[in-house]
This record gives C-alpha cells, sequence and structure tokens, in this order.
C-alpha cells in the first residue's frame, strides 16, 4: 500500500511541476503508464484474493486520481499555451494598411503616347528605329558631304569607326527608303544622343519625333497643313506654326518651326524643330522618281512639348528619377 501512496505523491508533485505539455506528456508516462504497471506486477505475490482485489482497486483508484490531477493540469496548460499563442498571433485592426503605390508612365512616355495617337490618325506608320546606328544612316544616307561641318554641331558618341549612338532620329529615312516603295508615310520617335555642353535645355540624351512622307505632289503646304494639325492636337486648337529658312542637309527647302499660343509662354514663339522637303539627292540615291514624287520631312524635340506644356525649366529633370518631379505628372497628358 504504501507503494500506491508514494507513486500518488511523487505523481501529484511531478504533475503540479509541469508547465507545459510535454512535460505533462512525460509525467503521464512515467505515473500512469510505467508505474500503475510497475505496481500491478505486485499483485501476483498476493495470495489472499480479498487482499488481492483490495490491492487492485487501490491501484485503479490512485490512477483514476492520478489521471483525474493530470487532466487539470492538461487543461490549465493548454489554456495558457493558447494564451500565449493568440498573443502571438493578435492582429491589431486599428493599425493603418499599408498603402499600395501605384506607378505612372514617365511623363516622356505620356507625351510619346500622344504623338502616337496624333501621327497615326493622321495616317502615318508608327516604325521603332535603333538607337545605335550605322554612320551611314546617320550622316552619308542623308546627304552630308564628308567633313561637311554639319556634322559638327552633332558630334555624338561612337562605338567603332561604323556605329555611334545616333544624333537624330532622321537616320531611320534611308532605312525606309532602302525597303519600302512610295507612297509612304512614316514616323518614329525614340532616343537621340549628342556631345552637348549640357545646359537647361540641352541633353547628351534626349528623345525626337521623325515624320515623313513621300507621294505625288506634296508640298510645303502639305508640311504646313501636317504640322500645323499636330501642334494643334498637342497643344490646342488656338496654336500658330511659324517657318523660318533654316539649313539641314537632307531638305530643299529647310526651315526651323515655331509655335506659339496666348497660353504658353505669353504667346512667344518657340522652337520646335526642324523640317523641308527632302531633298532630291536622297530621293535619288534610293531611286524614287524624282519627277514622280516629292516628300517632307520634319523632325522634333519630345522633352520640348512638356517643358512648353508644363513650364518645366530645366530638361535635367527629365532623366534624373526624382519622384517629387515625376509625380506631378499623375494623368496629364
Ligand atoms: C534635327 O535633329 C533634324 N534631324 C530635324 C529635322 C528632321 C529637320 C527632318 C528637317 C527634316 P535639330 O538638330 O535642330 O534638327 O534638332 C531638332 C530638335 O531636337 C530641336 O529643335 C530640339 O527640340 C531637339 N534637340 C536638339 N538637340 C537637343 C539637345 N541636345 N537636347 C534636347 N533637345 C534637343
Amino acid at each position: 500500500m504504501n507503494d500506491i501512496e508514494s507513486l500518488e505523491r511523487e505523481a501529484h508533485e511531478a504533475v503540479a511541476a509541469c508547465t507545459d505539455s510535454q512535460s505533462l506528456r512525460e509525467a503521464t508516462d512515467r505515473y500512469v503508464k510505467n508505474g500503475v504497471q510497475a505496481l500491478m506486477k505486485g499483485i501476483g505475490a498476493i495470495k489472499d484474493p480479498d487482499e488481492k482485489r483490495a490491492f487492485g482497486k487501490a491501484v485503479n483508484d490512485a490512477k483514476a486520481r492520478i489521471t483525474a490531477e493530470i487532466d487539470a493540469r492538461g487543461e490549465a496548460i493548454s489554456q495558457k499555451e493558447r494564451a500565449i499563442q493568440f498573443e502571438a498571433e493578435r492582429i491589431d485592426v486599428t493599425m493603418p494598411g499599408r498603402r499600395q503605390t501605384v506607378g505612372l508612365e514617365h511623363i516622356l512616355q505620356q507625351t510619346t503616347n500622344k504623338i502616337k495617337r496624333v501621327l497615326g490618325g493622321l495616317g502615318f506608320e508608327y516604325r521603332e528605329s535603333p538607337e545605335l546606328e550605322l554612320f551611314k544612316y546617320n550622316f552619308d544616307a542623308l546627304n552630308y558631304p564628308p567633313d561637311h561641318p554639319a556634322m559638327d554641331d552633332q558630334d555624338t558618341f561612337y562605338v567603332d569607326a561604323d556605329h555611334l549612338l545616333r544624333t537624330q532620329c532622321t537616320a531611320m529615312q534611308g532605312r525606309v527608303f532602302e525597303t519600302v516603295q512610295p507612297p509612304l508615310r512614316m514616323f518614329t520617335v525614340g532616343r537621340t544622343y549628342r556631345n552637348e555642353a549640357v545646359d537647361r535645355t540641352h541633353g547628351h540624351t534626349f528623345h525626337q519625333v521623325d515624320c515623313f512622307m513621300i507621294d505625288e505632289g506634296v508640298s510645303m503646304a502639305n508640311l504646313k497643313g501636317t504640322l500645323g494639325l499636330f501642334a494643334r492636337a498637342m497643344f490646342g486648337d488656338d496654336v500658330k506654326v511659324r517657318f523660318r529658312p533654316d539649313f539641314f542637309p537632307f531638305v530643299e527647302p529647310g526651315v526651323d518651326y515655331a509655335i506659339s499660343t496666348p497660353k504658353l509662354k505669353g504667346g512667344e514663339w518657340v522652337e520646335l524643330g526642324g523640317a523641308g522637303l527632302i531633298h532630291p539627292n536622297i530621293l535619288e540615291r534610293y531611286g524614287i522618281d524624282t519627277r514622280r514624287y516629292s516628300g517632307f520631312a520634319f523632325g522634333l524635340g519630345v522633352e520640348r512639348i512638356p517643358m512648353m506644356a508644363y513650364g518645366v525649366d530645366d530638361l535635367r529633370h527629365f532623366l534624373e528619377n526624382d519622384l517629387r518631379f515625376l509625380e506631378q505628372f499623375r494623368q496629364r497628358a
């Protein structure tokens, strides 16, 4: 009987000392399984049937009491463990959420998209063109005589003797004339590069549009009409377009053109780009019959458009990736 009492006492103390379910499981194995089994082995040595029964009952009673204690302790422990887990997983529903930031297209991309919509709407087909260009297309094909000083204005970054970073999107014209027969209307938009003394209106990396058509009877009147439509679509109905004579080896006659609108810079003229009728030398070089066909071309700087429209005073802002600047153009173009 003493053995039963001491097992029960020991079990009582051990169970009370358990602080987690793991130690409680160990105590259960130790006392309920092994301890009780060991006691029960002693029953064989008892001869008297009454004593035997009494011993068996005493062991079973002790087992029931130990089990009840273990259950009670188990309940307390799992309550405590649930509380700890609950604390660990607690969600503070009053905390402000993490704001999802939605990106936006760069203002130059927004402007490019608008240019594409407008020129596409006027029947010009968009063509991709390479930024790494052959000297041949950037200069030779555009009627620059060897060592002509006009090339000095467009010094650039050479990759090797034949390859350079294009200085003007006009470089696409030769690529097109080689493969497409007139009538044709095309344009491209993209990055251009020049070895430039960088200032507020000149970058070493900037963007241009180049747009041209060849058909029967194309004249300066078509050029002026098209540029007028383009300028009105970009800047509004009250915009005026001015031509002044200028020189580019690939056009004859050549002009620079400026626009003015009362809304922008108080109606001051702002130069947008160059234009003219495609030089007959170029048409002939590509086997285009100059008695039948003529063409116009115009080019312009993309940066100029948002600079004028939003009063941006320095084009270096466009490529500096400062979000405080870029965020201003959310859904504007
Ligand atoms: C040209 O590049 C000619 N290819 C334009 C042309 C096309 C003429 C077709 C005739 C026929 P120009 O060098 O002027 O021309 O440049 C055209 C425009 O690009 C300029 O008016 C200006 O808006 C922009 N631009 C030129 N250089 C820079 C620069 N360094 N930084 C920013 N914009 C520039």
